[in-house]
């Protein structure tokens, strides 16, 4: 077995290979859709001609392509560095990646041909009574999500078995043990840790959308069999919620590996920081009644629960890996470089974003923000600049920034000071109209809103700059990182 915080990381060429792949096909759409993205805000500034149902596809297109490739990015990120400490298969990361790939064709083919555009969220009734598009386009964009699960599942699957073969069973690899006094053995690492959190969570999410989708793709195919709507928004939001926040916690081990390099100190486990992913783990499953505040059918209860969780649901994962950061960082004379840079830029990312968010799940903000671009700001701030500078963080560490470049030969700076700012105007821009009750997924704006469109769309061409000098010195280095050098 692999020391306990290894300090050089290895990997056979096989897995160099497959997690290399993956990272291609990151970048690649990740790149295409954030044109997609800026499509939009032109269309919404007037500076371009989007149609509206053209908007709608993109939009829709843009919404899943993201959240699919945060997750297929932070799934990358989570194997390769739990490879270190476990036995993962390859094969399986494989298998993901052509689960991926061909999910992605069918719902490219089913969004932009077959005219099926009712959102990332899929929310019944609208997917089979568009209106717009066929019933069988709804059923082919579901399949195609089907697909993406099953991979995400099969790798979440192998995660778990490596973790029990090593550890014993889940709660030993997320240490509650140790956390309830039980055992005085010392705690798995931060990533094993972190790694058996995502495992729960990826399998119940995906369990669950799977098992809303089926009902629903039978419906597409015969309207007869219906489905209770509330329950459908109750299943979809346990599975969107949670899936697109574990992309979060699969990316962030980069942080837990990566940092101690430049600081040349351990990141270690404490019992706080078991404490912290336990909260997070349980509470990430339950909060996403919050999505559902403006329906009037759910009982109180649940929308005071939600509430009350959302305002801590993010905190603990959050802080024990904020402030382990600052203290690990803290008089270390860290060495700055684009992959350090990035991984600081990620943290302030996903910590300040949370908050807009936690103001979202406020019932009585809710009640007036609910659907405006306040929404999109929130999710963006922590997508855009936490989960996706983790994943750049990675892509740059494998290919370039490996430990031991001087500081000085980064003469590449600009390009994370220009994403970190655009990145942030790009962001503020959406909170701000929202808070001037702009609506969100509006094809066509009025003219006193294009303004702010404008703006955005100038922050967005200059994030997609920054985003695409990143990729591009990704690929360039990647012959390296293959050769095994
Ligand atoms: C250059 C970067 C990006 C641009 C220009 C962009 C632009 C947009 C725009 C204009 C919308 C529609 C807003 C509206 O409702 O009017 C949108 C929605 C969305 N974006 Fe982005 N975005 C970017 C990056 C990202 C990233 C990194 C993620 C996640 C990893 C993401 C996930 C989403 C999601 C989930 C939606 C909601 C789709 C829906 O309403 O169904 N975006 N984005
Ligand atoms: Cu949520």
């Amino acid at each position: 077995m692999v020391a306990e915080n290894p300090r050089v990381f290895t990997i056979d060429e096989a897995g160099r290979r497959i997690v290399a792949a993956n990272l291609v096909v990151a970048g690649a759409v990740l790149l295409a859709m954030m044109l997609l993205g800026l499509t939009m805000r032109l269309g919404q500034s007037g500076w371009l001609e989007v149609p509206p149902a053209r908007f709608y596809q993109i939009m829709t297109v843009h919404g899943t392509g993201m959240i699919g490739i945060a997750a297929l990015g932070g799934i990358t990120v989570m194997w390769y560095f739990l490879s270190q400490y476990v036995r993962l298969s390859t094969h399986i990361l494989t298998a993901n990646l052509l689960l991926f790939l061909i999910g992605v064709v069918i719902i490219l083919t089913a969004d932009f041909i077959g005219g099926f555009a009712a959102g990332w969220t899929i929310l019944f009734p609208l997917p089979t009574h568009g209106a717009v598009w066929p019933a069988e386009a709804a059923f082919w964009h579901l399949l195609g999500l089907m697909l993406v699960g099953a991979g995400l599942l099969l790798v979440a699957l192998d995660f778990g078995r490596a973790l029990i073969a090593r550890y014993g069973s889940l709660g030993r690899s997320h240490g509650w043990p140790q956390l309830f006094g039980l055992s005085n053995d010392p705690l798995p690492p931060p990533t094993v840790i972190a790694g058996t959190m995502v495992t729960i969570v990826t399998t119940l999410t995906v369990i669950g959308g799977a098992s809303i989708m089926v009902p629903m793709m039978i419906n597409a195919l015969n309207p007869a069999f219906t489905i209770n709507p509330l329950l459908a928004k109750n299943v979809i939001y346990f599975f969107g919620h949670s899936l697109a926040n574990v992309t979060i916690y699969m990316a962030v081990v980069v942080i837990y590996e990566l940092l101690p390099l430049f600081a040349g100190r351990p990141y270690k486990a404490s019992r706080i920081f078991v404490a912290g992913w336990t909260g997070s783990t349980i509470m990430v499953l339950i909060i996403f009644p919050h999505h559902l505040f403006m329906d009037f059918a759910m009982p109180q209860w649940a929308s005071g629960m939600a509430q009350v969780l959302s305002f801590t649901n993010s905190f603990p994962a959050m802080l024990v890996t904020g402030f382990g950061a600052l203290a690990l960082v803290h008089r270390s004379g860290i060495q700055w470089s684009l992959v350090s840079g990035l991984l600081f830029l990620s943290l302030f990312g996903w910590l300040a974003g949370i908050v807009p968010a936690v103001i979202d799940a406020t019932i009585v903000v809710n009640s007036v923000m609910h659907n405006t671009l306040w929404v999109p700001g929130h999710f963006h701030f922590y997508m855009l600049l936490g989960v996706i500078p983790m994943i750049l963080a990675f892509m740059l560490y494998l290919t370039r920034d490996r430990l031991g470049r001087s500081p000085e030969k980064d003469s590449d700076m600009w390009a994370l000071i220009v994403y970190l700012g655009a990145g942030l105007g790009f962001v503020l821009v959406f909170l701000y109209s929202g808070r001037h009750s702009v609506p969100r997924r509006w094809a066509v704006h009025w003219p006193e809103w294009m303004v702010y469109d404008r703006f955005a769309s100038v922050f967005a061409a200059l994030v997609i700059l920054a985003a695409a000098f990143f990729i591009v010195r990704f690929l360039i280095g990647l012959r390296h990182f293959l050769s095994g050098r």
